[in-house]
């Protein structure tokens, strides 16, 4: 017995020796504790990611450390064998997360964002990581300022300076071509009548004819006035955090021009009014209404929408501001969608005016105008497109335009707020294109 003991001590004493040995001999197997340190990408200016699930497995034996970043945007594994390991991060925002992050609502009911890193040597000199957290396109098209009151009709350019800009409130570079902007038809009386709702807005069930799946009230918006934007697919880029302005006429309505009937068009006061010459994008109607607005130049420099349905003799918009306005993208051209008239109609004749119906499912972003809190015209929009409205103090021709709020900077990348309710998301300013709020 005494020898059997004796004999487990000696196999002991042997097995403490191996694996001193093997300590002493190569010192980079000796388990280390390690750092990973995550950050968002740069469309979020790299800032430290806090509440990551962190993962780390061997790839030999698929042994796993695991563990959630803290406040710092770090997490220590404690004692991880040397080895190769694959590391992964990730993180699942609910919508309102995103929102106090971002803020904006993103398109689904949650953002996620990983990060992956494959076959990474961990030891004693490599011990410490940085993995970046990234995610597919976050945001969208927004539409950032609405100039419809215009400029006073004396001293300023009246209707004449309206614009309207759209912003790219994504992380990604986005293309404006074959987008289509659209004011939406609504009725702007609170008397109810047959054809109305009991708010006194059109009931489009009750149109000529309409044969719409689902709710031709709350599944559909009707065009008032329509234009889409040109090009083949990618002419017309616009940058994460930059935007373009869609003008009535290009033009700097500052300075005196000569209209197309020959007359002299200028403004008394030019700092009632804007400089559109460099927009982006204008309407023009010369060739397609009767009698041209005087003030309805063709700017060469300025690419022009494709005209569908308007209203008047340019783009003028609402001086009062009555104005719901909504960016669509569609992939079956617009033109062909079935067209209503409004609910008050009774007989389709040739001067009726039919309407695109579009379903809102195509409804990038929409926003809508009021006179003021205290004289509304019943609401044009459904509510998860915009669930308030914006109006601007000066009410028409107060050069002041509804432009909305920037929520954070993400380095040089600004980004707008979008809860998709204007009456939070917008405030008013003298018109300044391409300019924020604050
Ligand atoms: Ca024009
Ligand atoms: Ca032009
Ligand atoms: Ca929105």
């Amino acid at each position: 017995m005494k020898q059997f003991l004796s004999k487990i001590s000696f196999l002991g004493l042997i097995l403490i020796a191996i694996a001193c040995s093997e300590r002493d001999d190569t010192p980079r197997v000796e388990p280390t504790d390690v750092t990973i340190q995550t950050t968002y990408s740069n469309d979020f200016d790299n800032i430290p990611a806090s509440s990551v699930a962190v993962s780390i497995r061997n790839t030999t034996s698929q042994q796993v450390f695991e563990g959630v970043t803290g406040a710092d945007g770090t997490l220590v594994l404690e004692a991880v064998p040397s080895g190769l390991y694959d590391i992964t991060g990730t993180i699942t925002m609910s919508s309102e997360a995103f929102f106090s992050f971002a803020g904006y609502l993103p398109e689904g009911d949650e953002v996620v964002f990983n990060a992956n890193m494959t076959a990474v040597q961990i030891n004693t000199n490599a011990s410490s990581f940085v993995i970046e957290l990234i995610s597919g396109r976050l945001g969208s098209l927004v539409i950032k300022q609405v100039y419809v009151a215009g400029s006073d009709r004396v001293d300023g350019a009246q209707f004449r300076d309206q614009f309207i800009e759209i912003f790219n409130n994504s992380t990604e570079v986005q293309y404006m071509d074959g987008l289509y902007i659209m004011g939406i038809a609504g009725r702007t009386s609170n008397t109810p009548a047959d054809f109305t709702l009991s708010n006194g807005q059109w009931d489009w069930s009750k149109s000529v004819g309409m044969s719409a799946t689902g709710d031709p009230n709350n599944d559909y918006v009707y065009a008032k006035w329509l234009f889409q934007f040109p090009g083949t697919g990618q002419q017309y880029p616009v940058q994460a955090g930059e935007s373009v302005v869609l003008a009535s006429t290009a033009l700097n309505h500052k300075a005196p021009f000569t209209g197309n009937n020959g007359t002299t068009i200028s403004v008394n006061n030019p700092d009632l009014t804007v400089d559109l010459s460099g927009a982006d994008f204008e309407v023009y109607l010369g060739n397609d209404v009767p009698q041209p607005l005087a003030s309805d130049l063709d700017n060469p420099n300025v690419p022009n929408m494709l005209n569908i349905l308007w209203m008047g003799t340019d783009l003028i918009l609402d001086n009062n501001g009555r104005e719901a306005i909504v960016l669509i993208q569609s992939d079956v051209d617009i033109r062909t969608f079935p067209r209503y008239p409004t609910p008050n109609t009774t007989t389709i004749g040739n001067n009726t005016v039919l309407r695109h119906q579009v379903p809102k499912s195509l409804v990038i972003d929409g926003v809508e105008g009021q006179p003021s809190p205290t004289n509304q015209v019943p609401k044009m929009l459904p509510n998860d497109i915009d669930a308030g409205f914006f109006y601007v103090p000066g009410g028409a021709w107060s050069s002041e335009a509804g432009i909305r709020l920037t929520a954070n900077s993400f380095g040089d990348r600004k980004v707008l707020k979008d809860s998709n309710n204007s009456e939070n998301d917008f405030g008013a300013k003298k018109a300044n294109p391409r300019g924020f709020l604050d």
